[in-house]
């Protein structure tokens, strides 16, 4: 079977790589990432009611969080006052299943909370991107 599969498979390949050449979807999208540097991810934070989960996440610069409203109550993502980054997340009020996103451009820690439940904290720390390990 192999010896009938093969052959097949490798004509295919013949077939579909001249088709491949020229094209240029590898362009970077964002001016801020260079090539030589990881690829940007994106990191899901779960908000449930009276919690961030997790509570701290390490990040890249370039990376983006994603925080789901996965509660019953409606809550938000702010950036602690009196703090260096104070303003930097600043969500409006996420209603059950909305979601909020935050590219992180800069090195640091980035304190945050509920605006509506104050005792719920979270924080994204966030280091400098480097080359693919
Ligand atoms: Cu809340």
């Amino acid at each position: 079977m192999l010896s009938k599969v093969l052959p097949a498979i490798l004509g295919l390949g013949l077939l579909v790589l001249p088709a491949c050449g020229g094209g240029s979807a590898t362009t970077p999208r964002d001016p801020q990432v260079r090539p030589s540097e990881r690829t940007p991810t994106t990191h899901e934070v779960s908000i449930v009611d009276g919690a961030f989960e997790p509570a701290t996440i390490k990040v890249k610069v370039g990376d983006t969080v994603l925080w789901t409203n996965n509660g019953e109550l409606p809550h938000t993502v702010d950036s602690d006052h009196n703090h260096p980054t104070e303003g930097t997340l600043d969500s409006d009020i996420l209603m059950p299943g909305d979601t909020y996103s935050f590219t992180f451009t800069a090195a640091g820690a980035y304190p945050y909370h509920c605006d509506i439940h104050p005792h719920m904290h979270g924080r994204v720390i966030v280091s400098a991107n480097g080359p693919p390990a």
